[in-house]
């Protein structure tokens, strides 16, 4: 599972942080009054919640866990729509981006978040604190419904969160022909954002469980041919170019921050800024 080469296939500045820290700080979204808003999604438990915290973690140089998350796993763990701003210094000040996290999709019907109602947060109609539920999509008349959006309600950027740890992404044949429910969904919510012209990068979590090698040295990542597959697989399953698809070690049990899990997810983040200038660019 582990096997490794010795030459990396992706290089990124190890440990080395400060310029992709640097563009993350100055960052200054080109549109006034418009927070980058980026919306996690993906199948239940995948990691989206600890996603949200690890990025906060790395910004703010400690461990945090606003966003909660849940080992147990079966069903989401996360109910509500909720938007998590970023302390920047002082109190009260913060980053101008937002991460909106939501509901997982489950490959059963009737479970996890409905596929419309993620359209629909994408389009900027879902209003913080809204519960999902699994059976019906938010209706108009819902008091969580924002019949005008504004641009800064949008969702900017889509990040599909996928679990590196599980198979079955493709069929057992390794064809591409029946996809599975989960896939699906997932297709489902990628054609609705090109549709509405949002880009979006994927983020493949857990990756210190998928591979042994990972696990004891995070940069034996872009060594492991393990990965280097599962991510072709990610690309050619669901169509996100592998150049827009980001491994990535969650904080999900440390004590302090590291600067090489750092590293991957700082590389996932300012890709996640310059995609939402593209899509400001292109309005
Ligand atoms: N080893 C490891 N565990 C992780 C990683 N990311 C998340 N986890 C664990 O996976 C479990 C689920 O994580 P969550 O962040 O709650 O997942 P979620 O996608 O928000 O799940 P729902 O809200 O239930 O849809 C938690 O126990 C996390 O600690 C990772 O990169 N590595
Ligand atoms: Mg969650």
């Amino acid at each position: 599972m582990g096997n490794s080469q010795t030459k990396e296939w992706r290089s990124v500045p190890w440990g080395n942080n400060e310029i992709e820290l640097q563009i993350v700080k100055k960052y200054q979204p080109s549109k006034e009054d418009v927070q980058l808003r980026c919306m996690v999604y993906g199948p239940v438990g995948a990691g989206k919640s600890s996603f949200i915290n690890s990025v906060e973690s790395v910004l703010r140089g400690k461990i945090t866990d606003r966003a909660k998350t849940d080992s147990i796993g079966g069903e989401s763990f996360t109910k509500t729509y909720k938007a998590y701003k970023i302390r920047k210094g002082e109190p009260g000040t913060h980053y101008p981006f937002v991460f909106n996290d939501i509901m997982g999709l489950e490959r059963d019907e009737g479970r996890g978040v409905c596929v419309e109602d993620v359209k629909l947060a994408m389009k900027g109609h879902v209003k913080d604190g809204y519960k999902f539920n699994p059976v019906s999509a938010l209706s108009e008349d819902d008091q969580h419904y924002n019949s005008d959006p504004s641009l800064n309600d949008r969702v900017h950027v889509l990040v599909c969160v996928i679990p590196g740890n599980i198979a079955g992404l493709q069929n057992d044949n390794a064809t591409l022909q029946l996809p599975t429910e989960d896939v699906k969904k997932l297709r489902e919510v990628r054609l609705a954002a090109r549709d509405m012209g949002i880009p979006e990068i994927a983020i493949l979590t857990k990756i210190d469980e998928a591979c042994p090698e990972v696990g004891k040295d995070i940069r034996n990542v872009y060594k492991s041919n393990y990965l280097k597959k599962k991510m072709e697989e990610v690309s050619g399953v669901l169509g996100v170019p592998q150049s827009r698809i980001f491994p990535v070690k969650n904080y999900h049990e440390e004590l302090n921050t590291n600067d090489d899990i750092d590293t991957l997810i700082l590389s996932a983040l300012t890709q996640m800024i310059e995609s939402g200038e593209d899509f400001f660019d292109d309005l």
